[in-house]
């Protein structure tokens, strides 16, 4: 979700040194705005205290019975060591930059979720700063070892952070939507898959633009349509994981969402025959990350007073004939208990987004998924 028009976001900025200083909590500033946020959190209820979605605007409708629903609560799932051949994304929309912005009191947090989640890929959305600084700035604060570097390519306000190189990346599909996409080849290392994995990672048209996301949702399966078939590149063999993901806001309808998953194009005349991304010609498994893993609640965005109510609007959708999803979680970190909080080396309120004079809202929840190549049959 992002309230501004595109056309108004701010330019890049460039954090400097000092200014991670500051969003550290290292000055008197950053730390009376993290003692006002720790106040804010005894009153703060952002827990599983209501319904999914209420009906209006939302996204209710897109509760199907589908996503795996016997999972590991986000606790066990993020402490237990990791099984082999398990790859974990992260989609997060960070709202605004705000994690790579100067005294950001955001940074800090996302640095504790960074290190609560240790995934091999995070796909982000909002964020303004190019790839190189991104990178840079993973590599600064979560340093690969062995002297590796992280990759980041962008599409957009996409961003996807890769410790895995990627091969083939491009941000527009053919014919070009008009909204950029990440459309990434990463390179899995053979000692976790058999194989890469091609990754989506979407940032679709903001609130009134339920027109330009179904746009954009038809030109994704049109270019995976064409990269199954072999008449772009890179070619996508049918045993390639493809896992498409990210902020869909989904507030008008979960129509761009169906065409992800099934592969039905709503405009055909312009993007092409209707064809299920899934290499085997089948839909996608949409995983529906329950809250912290084993909640009964999926909603991944609450604004309260924003106009629009609590909805599941972000999304990730995975090639089920190959991959197998080992966990899925919406970490939301205001419904754990302190024992639980503690054990991820977490604070209530780090899912939460605080900006500098703008108040405290709760915005997106992060997706987590673990996901393994399926064994032959
Ligand atoms: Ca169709
Ligand atoms: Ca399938």
């Amino acid at each position: 979700m992002h309230r501004r028009p595109f056309a108004d976001r701010r330019s890049p900025t460039h954090a400097t040194r000092r200014a991670r200083r500051l969003a550290a909590g290292r000055t008197p500033l950053a730390r009376l705005a993290l003692l006002g946020l720790l106040a804010l959190s005894a009153c703060a209820n952002f827990g599983d205290t209501g319904g999914d979605t209420v009906s209006g605007t939302t996204s209710d409708a897109t509760d199907s019975a589908e996503g795996p629903s016997d999972l590991p609560g986000v606790t066990e799932l993020l402490t237990s060591p990791r099984g082999p051949g398990v790859l974990r994304i992260v989609s997060y929309n960070i709202e605004k930059n705000s994690v790579f912005e100067a005294g950001s009191p955001q940074t800090p947090r996302f640095l504790r979720l960074m290190a609560a989640f240790n995934a091999d890929i995070y796909a982000l959305q909002e964020v303004w700063d190019g790839p190189d600084e991104v990178a840079a700035w993973f590599d600064q604060h979560a340093p690969l070892p062995g002297g590796a570097t992280w990759t980041a390519v962008d599409g957009g306000s996409t961003m996807t952070v890769s410790k895995f190189p990627v091969k083939h990346h491009r941000s527009t599909t053919v014919p070009d939507s008009g909204r950029k996409v990440s459309l990434s080849w990463v390179e899995v290392p053979e000692s976790l898959w058999d194989r890469p994995l091609y990754l989506v990672n979407m940032h679709l048209t903001c609130c009134g633009g339920e027109l330009n996301r179904q746009r954009e949702a038809d030109s994704v399966v049109g270019w995976i349509r064409q990269a199954r078939a072999g008449t772009v590149t890179p070619t996508l063999p049918a045993d390639l994981p493809l896992v498409m993901l990210g902020d869909l806001n989904l507030v008008g309808g979960t129509g761009p969402l169906d065409t992800l998953r099934t592969g039905d194009i709503d405009d055909e005349a312009a993007w092409g025959p209707d064809a299920p991304p899934d290499g085997d010609g089948t839909a996608l498994l949409d995983v529906r990350p329950r809250h912290n893993g084993d909640g009964e609640r999926t909603w991944t965005w609450r604004w309260d007073g924003s106009g629009f109510n609590p909805g599941r609007i972000d999304c990730v959708l995975a090639s089920d004939s190959v991959l197998e999803v080992v966990g899925a979680a919406a970490l939301n970190t205001t419904s754990l208990s302190p024992t639980q909080l503690a054990a991820l080396g977490l604070d209530v309120l780090d899912v939460g987004k605080s900006r500098v004079g703008e108040g405290w809202v709760l915005d997106h929840l992060p997706l987590v998924v673990d996901l393994r190549i399926k064994a032959a049959r």
